[in-house]
């Protein structure tokens, strides 16, 4: 087994159910982070964004986890339209235990992480040594709801 961290976000309906549904139907879940209210950062003016991230204990590569993640999506019935624009549910791959991948339509570590405190705060907590070298660009305002 090893470690995974996944990021999930949702800015538009019933954000917190989005979340709480693709959460839910994690098998080997080890940790999900506090829940944050955070400013969209890139795209259209748009409402605010729930996030969260999630620790998982897998024997899946990077590359299942993308086909999880998009599976769930799907079920939450999201439509891409505007990159960066409005979503019921975002879940990007962020890290995965051994693994580097680059390629066209998958990249692990996720590139733009470090660049968002909603994706790195919210990791810290769950493995404070992803804040080593993390220099907190203050991109988006992020605020902690309460623990999950
Ligand atoms: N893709 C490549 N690597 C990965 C990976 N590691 N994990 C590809 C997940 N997907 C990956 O993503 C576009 C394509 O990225 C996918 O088809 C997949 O093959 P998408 O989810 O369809 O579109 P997107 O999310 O609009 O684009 P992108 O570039 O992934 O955006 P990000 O970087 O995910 O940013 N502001 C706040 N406050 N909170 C947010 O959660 N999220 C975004 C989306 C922007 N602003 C935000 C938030
Ligand atoms: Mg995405």
């Amino acid at each position: 087994m090893g470690r995974a961290f996944l990021g999930l976000g949702s800015n538009l309906g019933e954000k917190e159910t989005f979340l709480r549904e693709a959460v839910d139907s994690f098998q080997n879940l080890k940790a999900v982070s506090g829940i944050y209210e955070t400013e969209p950062v890139g795209g259209p003016d748009q409402d605010s964004y729930l996030n969260i991230v999630i620790e998982l204990d897998t024997d899946l590569g990077a590359r299942e986890l993308l086909e999880q993640a998009q599976l769930l999506e799907e079920r939450a019935n999201r439509k891409r339209e505007i990159r960066w624009g409005p979503r019921t549910l975002d879940v990007d791959v962020l890290w995965v235990e051994g693994e580097k991948v680059n390629e066209p339509d998958l990249v692990v570590p996720h590139p733009r992480m470090k660049e968002r405190a909603f994706v790195m705060i919210p990791l810290g907590e769950l493995e404070p040594r992803f804040l080593e070298d993390w220099n907190d660009p203050n991109e988006g305002e992020v605020h902690r709801l309460r623990d999950w």
